[in-house]
């Protein structure tokens, strides 16, 4: 009740004031009283994608199988297998012309022909070699025994020196005086005491045997070459310059 005195005093002690003007101040009114909430807003745009998550717990056995995995790298290689069954034999080619009529093969034969020259004439040059019409002789340096001389020979693919004219057995002298060694011939004394023949068997159809040789009376039965050219029937153990023949 002391309120609504004090508010009638005030509104009379104003209302007095302004007594006598045209226009008069309101008195200010009450506050009214707040307005309800609103309606709610718009939902707002939707956040950043968040981390996956942990990985979940393994589910119960018996479960189904999962894909098969991804081929592996590819291992080192194996060991070679057996050889196969050999296959059957192919047809017969076309047949070739005989050599000598083949222009190709003659002209190989022809230029290896020149070039086997050349060397023999590059060694023949060097004094490694006499050549004797299709002969070649040529001495190793050694001094040996007959028998070493023939294996000696034999195993170089020749045969020991065996003068079968003047030509030949001149060659063979050649070598002969430049070592200054004597040299056993391809000549043996036969199962005729006295007679000789070429290692092969065959009869001499050559021989240059100094005056009164052969004189060994089958005690002589090989032959060597002194530094004259001439023969001379002499034990086989001697030692003497191996000269082959090729
Ligand atoms: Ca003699």
């Amino acid at each position: 009740m002391k309120l609504m005195l004090y508010v009638a005093v005030i509104v009379a002690a104003l209302s007095s004031l302004c007594l006598g003007e045209d226009k008069c101040a309101g008195v200010p009114g009450i506050p009214g009283t707040p307005g309800a909430n609103g309606m709610p807003g718009r939902d707002g745009r939707d956040g950043m994608k968040g981390d996956p998550g942990p990985p979940g717990p393994i589910g119960p056995p018996n479960g189904l199988p999962g894909a098969p995995g991804r081929d592996g790298l590819p291992g080192s290689q194996g060991l070679k297998g057996e050889p196969g069954e050999k296959g059957e034999r192919g047809e017969p080619g076309p047949e070739g012309r005989p050599a000598f009529l083949d222009p190709e093969v003659q002209e190989i034969l022809r230029s290896l022909k020149q070039r086997i020259l050349s060397l023999e004439g590059v060694l023949a040059l060097k004094g490694m070699i006499r050549k004797a019409g299709n002969k070649i002789f040529v001495t190793n340096g050694k001094v040996v025994d007959f028998e070493t001389t023939l294996q000696t020979c034999n195993y170089s693919g020749g045969s020991v020196a065996t003068p079968k004219n003047d030509m030949e057995n001149n060659a063979i002298l050649e070598i002969v005086k430049e070592i200054n060694q004597y040299a056993y011939l391809g000549i043996k004394e036969s199962t005729v005491q006295g007679e000789f023949e070429y290692l092969d068997g065959t009869a001499m159809n050559y021989t240059n045997w100094r005056r009164y040789e052969p004189n060994g009376k089958g005690k002589e039965n090989c032959v060597e070459m002194h530094s004259d050219g001439g023969w001379n029937d002499k034990k086989c153990n001697q030692y003497r310059l191996v000269v082959c023949e090729f």
